[in-house]
């Protein structure tokens, strides 16, 4: 096996690529694949500040550690969810690597900041765990890169992610998403820009990338997406990928150029119908946000505890 480029030895074949590369040449395809995301969907304009979401795992390192090799100024926002020793590892090794490279994290804990923690708190307001968290980390992270004045907000999701994404949302025709995913949607009506450099790699990719790079990610996956849909997805189109590959690749990017446009009216007109949330300012179509209902059905318990106990003592 010999790398396409020099004739090396080769470490990694990409088969999507229907090609071999050795280390070096590897970490430069990796490197030109989110230089060209970044410039074909016009994700990162030279001077701006990006904020990345970061979890400990491989993809939201290999993204934050390639902008910073691409020049760009990119700092982290780690949200610690409360998941047990899971929870514990990822802020880890979200902290090694800033402080490897002298990288600016910022940390905010949700249960000190909001009064929950994923696990607890979804079992309390009747919701899925990756609902609950999901939204959290939305809110959270818009809010974060809004407040702290950042250009544009990051986040890890590969080619695999996506193309399981689209694949659900074209499996029970959720038109509405569908015109919203994008590896970029705009800034506006109080969202910042969102960006996804990673839609040209896929996972085994962007985990090779890590290795490669020295960079020790958190292996383990989450404790609660066990059996969830995604997985699901992404079994199934591995599966498809096995026997013919670029299958993922040519999904999801020809939804992309030949699709996506169809879906797009639909979502503007969602978009333009938002307003701020009473409590928190956030855009939202109803009254009160859903991150803002959730924190009240979330935290509820312990405020009752805390009512409690103070009529006890009087
Ligand atoms: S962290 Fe959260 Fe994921 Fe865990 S609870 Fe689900 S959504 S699986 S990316
Ligand atoms: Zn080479
Ligand atoms: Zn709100």
């Amino acid at each position: 096996m010999k790398c396409r480029v020099c004739r090396e030895p080769a470490v990694i074949d990409v088969r999507r690529q229907n090609a071999n590369y050795c280390c070096e040449h590897f970490l430069r395809m990796c490197r030109d694949q989110v230089a060209r995301a970044i410039d074909e969907f016009a994700m990162v304009q030279p001077g701006d500040r990006c904020l990345v979401a970061v979890s400990g795992g491989k993809d939201s390192l290999a993204v934050w550690d390639l902008l910073v090799e691409l020049g760009y100024a990119a700092d982290g926002l780690y949200i610690g969810l409360g998941i047990g020793e899971y929870s514990d590892a990822s802020r880890d090794h979200a902290r090694a690597f800033a402080s490897s490279r002298g990288l600016k994290l910022t940390e905010i804990d949700l249960r000190a900041e909001y009064g929950y923690d994923i696990p607890t708190g979804a079992r309390t307001a009747h919701r899925a765990p990756c609902s609950a968290c999901g939204l959290s980390k939305r809110h959270i992270f818009d809010k974060a890169a809004i407040d702290g004045g950042y250009d544009v907000l990051v986040t890890g999701h590969n080619l695999d992610d996506e193309a399981a994404v689209l694949f659900g949302n074209v499996l029970h025709w959720q038109t509405e998403y569908l015109g919203r995913q994008l590896p970029v949607l705009p800034a506006q009506n109080g969202f910042p820009r969102k960006v996804k450099p990673l839609v040209r790699l896929g996972e085994r990719e962007t985990a090779a990338y890590c290795v490669l790079r020295g960079i020790d990610y958190l292996v383990d996956e989450c404790p609660m997406a066990a059996g969830n849909r995604h997985l699901g997805y992404k079994d199934a189109l591995n599966q498809i990928e096995a026997v013919s590959p670029g299958s993922k690749f040519d999904f999801y990017f020809g939804f992309l150029k030949r699709a996506a446009g169809h879906f797009r009216s639909g979502a503007e007109v969602d978009q333009a119908e938002l307003r701020a949330c009473a409590r928190c300012g956030a855009p939202t179509p109803g009254e009160v946000c859903a991150f803002c209902k959730l924190v009240d059905q979330a935290a509820q318990p312990r405020t009752v505890t805390v009512m409690l106990n103070q009529r006890g003592h009087s």
